[in-house]
Formats: structure tokens, C-alpha cells, sequence
């Protein structure tokens, strides 16, 4: 049965999400986060959709843009802070930064920068979870350009073959880096291709985060009848650059017209208008709290030790 979509729930995960990336603007330039950042600005309805239709049972599996999948799990934020920071008390003791987040307690597996890397590792866990039969389903989450490697095909034939539950979230924003989908692929090259393999592909026509979760509940629902893998493609324009917190406009290689439409139909704004005014200013506080208190998290943490260099690094 499908749950009613909470609004006031998607619009407190989004605000988070969204007033998360823009403290990290607001700070950027002090030197105190001490990782790259890939901001998800524009494209938060997709983790905030998803994650309103998944329970505790799923597996996320992200990526190095992977700020909003992480809070709109609400993983841990002062964590998340404190590795952004470089400390101690961060999802990674301060190594990884902000493109190897983590919480297992919320079945949130660490992050790569790697493109596609975590793609095989997911289809990987959802061949574990079949064969001890287990419950959950996992989600992995992907850009337009992941799809350019061979792992992601690859994968895509082994979790077919299997019968895998899993659900591949393509957070297609037509960019990898700054080359546009059309320069990369022929025809429509997601979709078509992923029903080739056997996967049950969609492209959401919507690009709201009420269409990203009722499009999730659906594989969840089908999934649960029958195993198998499916594959969402999801609309969606980032505001700002690649990496880093310039604005997407700075470097001309896109239209502008383009993005000052998807600003002025940001989705955030159409549930605020959703709700009474005394509901959004509440959820307004509390996210202003969650995230002062987080700062001050890593603010108050340490480095970690000179003797710990080496630990837990991998290369
Ligand atoms: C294997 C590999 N190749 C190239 C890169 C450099 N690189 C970093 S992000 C990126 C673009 C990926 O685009 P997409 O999957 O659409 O994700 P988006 O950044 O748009 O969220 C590339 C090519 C990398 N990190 N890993
Ligand atoms: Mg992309």
C-alpha cells in the first residue's frame, strides 16, 4: 500500500539539506573545510523523494555529490560536519572529507570520488542480501555520466541475470564535469539501454520531490512482488559549479536560461507554500539549530593525532 506523502516531512528534510550547502558556501572560504565539495544544490527533490519512501532496511550507496543523500537519510550532521572540517569526530576521523561520508548506523556505505566505483559494491550487497535472504533493498545513486563507464552496463547485466533488488537512482543533470550528455552518448542512453539488459527503467517525467518518491514506492512495490532490478532516471539541474561553490553560470558552457528557470520553479518553495506559515517558521528554527549545532561540533573537535597519519588509509 502506498504511504501518503508527508509534506511537511519533505519539506524539513529539504530545508536541511538545502541550508546545510549553504552554510558550507557561507564558510567555504575561511580554509576551514578542508575537503573539495560537490554541492547538490538544485538537485536535492531526488535524495529528499527517495528518502521519504525508503525505510530502515535500505542500503544507500552514494558518491563523491553525496551531501544530500547523506542528510536527507538524516545520517548523523555533527559527524558529517566535523569531516568536512578534517577532525577527529568526523564520519572518517577526519580523513576523508567531504567526498567519503559514512554512517552505518543509517546503512549509509562510505563514499567514493572515484566515478562508478560504488555501482559494482552495490550490486555487490544486493547479491549478499538475496543470497542469505536477507531483508532491504538497496539504493544506489549515480550521476548521467557514471553511466559512461563499462562497470555501470556491466553491473547492470549481473544484478538482471541475479534478480537483484536493487534500484539505480540516476541523478541525471546532463553534465559530467562540463560535457553535456549530447556530446557524450547517442539517442536516449540510459533508459533504453537499462531495458536492453532486463532492468525495469523509467524516466520520471515530473521533476518534483513528491514524483521522485511515489516513483520510488513504485519499484519498492514491485520489487516486493517480484525481485528484480530497476532503474529511475531523474530530471534534475545543478545551481551551482562541478566542484566547489561557484555559481553554474560563471564559466558559460551552459544556458543560462536554463538554470534561472529551474531556480525560479525550486521545488523547496512549492511545498513551503504547502504548509501554514506557523509549521514552515518552526521547521525553519529547528534547522537553524541542527545546523549552528553542528558547526559548533566541529568547531569544538580536534585533529586528529600526528600518530594516526596512516591509519585506515587506503591507496
Ligand atoms: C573513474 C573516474 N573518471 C573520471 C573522474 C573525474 N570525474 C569526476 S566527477 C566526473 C563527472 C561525473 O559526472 P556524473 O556521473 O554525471 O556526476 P555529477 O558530477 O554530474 O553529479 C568525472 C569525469 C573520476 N573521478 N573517476
Ligand atoms: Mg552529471
Amino acid at each position: 500500500m502506498k504511504k501518503k506523502f508527508n509534506v511537511e516531512k519533505a519539506y524539513y528534510l529539504f530545508l536541511l539539506t538545502r541550508k546545510s550547502e549553504e552554510k558550507i558556501i557561507e564558510l567555504y572560504n575561511t580554509d576551514k573545510i578542508k575537503s573539495p565539495v560537490h554541492l547538490s544544490i538544485g538537485q536535492e527533490a531526488i535524495a529528499v523523494g527517495v528518502n521519504m519512501a525508503i525505510s530502515e532496511d535500505e542500503v544507500i550507496f552514494s558518491n563523491y555529490r553525496g551531501h544530500a543523500h547523506y542528510i536527507a537519510r538524516e545520517a548523523n550532521l555533527d559527524k558529517m560536519w566535523a569531516e568536512l572540517y578534517g577532525k577527529s569526530r568526523g564520519t572518517a576521523r577526519g580523513k576523508g572529507g567531504s567526498m567519503h561520508l559514512n554512517d552505518w548506523g543509517k546503512k549509509f556505505m562510505p563514499t567514493s570520488a572515484i566515478v562508478s566505483t560504488a555501482i559494482p559494491q552495490a550490486v555487490g550487497y544486493a547479491y549478499a542480501l538475496k543470497y542469505k535472504n536477507q531483508k532491504g533493498v538497496v539504493i544506489c545513486y549515480h550521476g548521467d555520466g557514471a553511466t559512461d563507464e563499462g562497470v555501470f552496463w556491466e553491473s547492470l547485466n549481473f544484478a538482471s541475470l541475479h534478480s537483484l533488488p536493487i534500484i539505480f537512482i540516476c541523478e541525471n543533470n546532463k553534465y559530467a564535469i562540463y560535457t553535456h550528455q549530447d556530446k557524450r552518448a547517442m539517442n536516449d542512453p540510459i533508459v533504453e539501454r537499462a531495458r536492453a539488459f532486463g532492468v525495469n527503467a523509467t524516466k520520471i517525467k515530473g521533476s518534483s520531490t513528491e514524483d521522485f518518491y511515489n516513483a520510488t514506492i513504485d519499484c519498492l512495490n514491485n520489487i516486493e512482488k517480484e525481485s528484480k532490478p530497476h532503474l529511475i532516471e531523474c530530471n534534475c539541474l545543478r545551481w551551482r559549479d562541478h566542484v566547489g561553490v561557484g555559481d553554474a553560470r560563471d564559466l558559460n558552457y551552459r544556458n543560462e536560461k536554463e538554470v534561472d528557470e529551474a531556480i525560479t520553479n525550486d521545488d523547496l518553495l512549492s511545498l513551503e507554500k504547502k504548509l501554514p506559515i506557523s509549521t514552515v517558521n518552526a521547521i525553519k528554527l529547528k534547522v537553524d539549530s541542527q545546523i549552528n549545532n553542528a558547526v559548533r561540533f566541529a568547531e569544538d573537535s580536534k585533529f586528529p593525532e600526528v600518530n594516526e597519519l596512516y591509519d585506515n588509509v587506503y591507496g
